[in-house]
């Protein structure tokens, strides 16, 4: 396995002396163009690394500062956990200083120290104390500030000492977490095919691994990192990847875990401007993540005031997350002209349609309440698989309410409200068959998987043979009540097996421990019945009581209904008008009622 690093992007405006103070930190090249060496100008992304005084090896990603190659800063800044901000000490703070500084904040980087250059040229201290204030102000932490010299060597051993703070002060990325590698470079080599090169923020990579690049399978055949042979490695690292693969990968393309994310060209997002920038957003603009820049369609989606939600069509998918950052720039804007508009915050990969007139509206609103978890999504999205949530980067929270299924609670509770009645709906419409098809209930319901209707019967609805009753025996309600209240509750229903309508008297439920507050657990399970004050039976006895009451010469006296039943007064008198209720039976007058 490769050795632990880290990776520092810089950050600047041109000409202030990244370059040489990369090539100065590490002695190696960052501007690798023969064009970049003879105009000093860094064009493309640049790469170095040297070892810090502790051990801990560090990895620049040494960005062009040239306004026109925003576009390349932002690819090489956009998986960098961490920046070395280089301000020149004879120029002081400039546009591009300040719109990467806005760059870095909009796409929350939050590391980072500032080493003021070409210090042998100016007295770095005004330059200094201007660019840490900004810095500061920008959400970067308590930065340090170091006055050096790429020319003179002066300060350098005090600035390798000060990234051995930052690095170990950076957070440990998760080694289990899905791969997501944005590619900042392509080639092909002669004899072992097509390379790729990157900053793994999280996860490893492992030689022999499947990836996914735009949805097809790739095979990492070898694998370096910082020039070397390795079988693995962790992120945060700098890699280049020896694919094995139909494929054609660019830079802003991304290698995946396969599954892991949710490949998607529409996305719902929060915006938040740009400190500095004013609304309403363009509707054309460029979306920037990782190495990646996409040209985009905004649709504003409620008013401003509403946390200003907006769905974003992007002009290719890309691999995301709830959570994932989008940094939204104007691609139109001339000179001088700040370009970063706005962060835009994923809230939805798979955003629902908006069709009905006010749909976009109360989408906004939902928004505006949301933050990226499971919670959220499922408000939205009702039912989600565990591996529907993984790819939207959000993992269930609570357990499934059937195999592998998360739902939204109130949506769950509305379920389960809605099935007793569509059972009931379709045993009175098909009185002959033994109990509603499973298949046909989860039709009914719109439900997506036969094992969430199973899951939503309970007493005193009973599953057998595919079919849902609400008769038959129940001891499934018993589950959800205190061990001593369960087992109390299995002896009544007992001794209501034998007899099914001669309800327990007070002695016996007293003798029982079930008191007020027992029985109405109980009854709250769907373990009882509740007939009336202190008379209960077991779930389904009504049902049972009716299709009895069904066979007697209609209509029937509360005698004869008593006698059918094998009960006193004290319960058919009560069950008789619980069955009125339930609209199993109904009065025909003063001593009559008949079946329905
Ligand atoms: N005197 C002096 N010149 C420097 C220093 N650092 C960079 N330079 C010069 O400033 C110019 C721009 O430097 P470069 O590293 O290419 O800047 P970058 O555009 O920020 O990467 C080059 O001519 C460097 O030789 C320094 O510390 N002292
Ligand atoms: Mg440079």
């Amino acid at each position: 396995m490769a050795p632990p690093m880290h990776v520092v992007a810089t950050a600047g405006h041109v000409d202030h002396g990244k370059s040489t103070l990369v090539r100065a930190l590490t002695g190696m090249e960052p501007d690798r163009l023969a064009e970049e060496r003879r105009r000093g100008l860094t064009i493309e992304l640049g790469y170095a690394w040297t070892t810090l005084p502790s051990g801990e090896r560090v990895a620049f990603v040494d960005v062009p500062g040239h306004e026109r190659f925003l576009g390349t800063m932002l690819a090489g800044v956009g998986p960098v956990p961490a920046v070395m901000f280089v301000v020149a000490a004879d120029e002081g703070w400039m546009p591009q200083s300040e719109e990467h500084l806005v760059a870095l904040r909009t796409l929350g980087v939050r590391h980072g120290l500032l080493a003021v250059t070409r210090a042998d040229l100016a007295d770095p201290a005004p330059a200094l104390e201007d660019a840490r204030d900004r810095l500061v102000e920008a959400g970067l932490g308590d930065v340090e500030a170091l006055p050096v010299s790429g020319r003179t060597g002066e300060g350098l051993d005090g600035l390798r000492a000060a990234l051995d703070r930052l690095v170990a002060a950076l957070p440990a990325p998760d080694p289990l977490a899905p791969v997501r590698l944005w590619i900042d470079r392509a080639f092909s080599v002669r004899g072992s095919g097509t390379v790729v090169t990157g900053t793994l923020p999280a996860g490893r990579v492992e030689v022999g691994d499947e990836l996914e690049l735009d949805g097809e399978p790739v095979r990492v055949r070898a694998l370096e990192s910082l020039k070397e042979h390795v079988a693995s490695v962790t992120g945060v690292a700098r890699v280049a990847l020896n694919l094995r693969g139909r494929i054609a990968p660019q830079r802003g393309h991304a290698l995946v875990t396969p599954g892991a994310w949710t490949a998607t060209s529409l996305v719902d997002v929060r915006v938040t401007m740009a400190e500095g920038a004013r609304g309403p957003l363009p509707a054309r603009l460029t979306a920037h993540i990782g190495s990646a820049s996409v040209p985009c369609e905004v649709r504003p989606l409620g008013a401003e005031a509403e946390g200003a939600a907006a769905r974003l069509r992007l002009a290719r998918p890309l691999p995301l997350h709830l959570g994932d950052a989008l940094l939204l720039r104007d691609p139109g804007r001339g000179q001088g002209e700040l370009r970063v508009l706005a962060r835009a915050t994923v809230l939805d990969v798979r955003p629902p349609e908006l069709r009905r007139r006010g749909a976009a509206r109360e989408r906004a609103k939902a928004l505006a309440d949301a933050s990226a978890d499971a919670a959220s999504l499922l408000r939205t999205h009702l039912l989600l698989r565990d591996g529907e949530l993984a790819a939207m980067g959000c993992p269930p929270e609570g357990r499934p309410v059937a195999a592998g299924w998360h739902a939204d609670p109130d949506h769950w509770s509305d379920l389960s409200t809605r099935l007793p009645e569509v059972v009931r709906r379709y045993a009175a419409a098909h009185p002959l068959e033994p109990g509603m098809p499973v298949e046909v209930a989860r039709h009914e319901l719109g439900l997506p998987d036969r094992r969430l209707v199973t899951a939503l019967v309970r007493p005193p609805l009973t599953v057998a043979d595919g079919r849902i009753t609400t008769t038959g025996r129940v001891v499934a309600g018993t589950a959800a009540l205190p061990a001593p209240v369960a087992r109390a509750v299995r002896a009544l229903l007992d001794d209501l097996a034998e007899a099914p309508f001669q309800a327990p008297e007070a002695g016996r439920l007293a003798a029982l421990g079930l008191g007020t507050r027992e029985l109405a657990a109980a009854v709250r399970a769907g373990a009882l019945l509740r007939v009336a004050e202190g008379v209960v039976l077991a779930p389904g006895a009504d049902a049972r009581a009716a299709a009895l009451l069904a066979r007697l010469p209609q209509p029937f006296t509360v005698s004869q209904a008593r006698s059918a039943l094998g009960t006193s007064r004290r319960v058919a008198v009560p069950l008789l008008e619980h069955l009125d209720r339930t609209g199993l039976t109904e009065r025909v007058d003063e001593v009559h009622r008949r079946s329905l």
